[in-house]
């Protein structure tokens, strides 16, 4: 079950799980199932140091979905109007972030890998890095 959070375009995935006795644990996620939209780019986000910060903006057009596959971080979402403050510490359950999303993510701990599933290539052009721009585009 997809859990809806309070800042539009935006929910948690819940993935399968099959957790077998004394062989681990698998999930997994398909194009247009798991994930709502054709996967084009693949990203991994890791040995970033305790206390640093990173993203710091919106995307225009590019939907993602976020797990963190070890460890833990804190992803502070804003959709200019709502705000949300998720804790991704199970590599069974991402969050999706649909269009005009600014999202943070700090706290990470230690030995922390993020995974990023795209909806298109890398553009910088679909980033919107500057938080007052991002506002008056969401007051519209
Ligand atoms: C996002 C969050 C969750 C590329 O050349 N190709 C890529 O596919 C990506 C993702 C980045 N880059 C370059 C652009 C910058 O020169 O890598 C450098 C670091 O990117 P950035 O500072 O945007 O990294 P984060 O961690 O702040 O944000 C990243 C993604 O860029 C962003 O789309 O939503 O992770």
């Amino acid at each position: 079950m997809n859990k809806k959070l309070k800042t539009k375009n935006s929910y948690l995935v819940q993935l399968p799980l099959i957790a077998e006795r004394n062989r681990g644990n698998l999930s997994f996620c398909e194009s247009k199932k798991q994930i709502p939209f054709n996967i084009k780019r693949v990203y991994w986000i890791y040995k970033v140091p305790v206390n640093q910060k990173r993203g710091g903006h919106a995307h225009k057009k590019t939907e993602q979905v976020l797990f963190c596959l070890q460890g833990s971080i804190r992803i502070e979402l804003d959709d200019g109007i709502h705000k949300d403050s998720i804790i991704l510490n199970n590599p069974n359950i991402g969050i999706f972030l649909g269009r005009m999303l600014w999202h943070e993510m700090e706290d990470f701990q230690k030995n922390t890998i993020l995974l990023i599933l795209a909806s298109d290539f890398y553009k910088e052009r679909d980033y919107i890095r500057d938080y007052n721009t991002f506002k008056k585009l969401t007051q519209k």
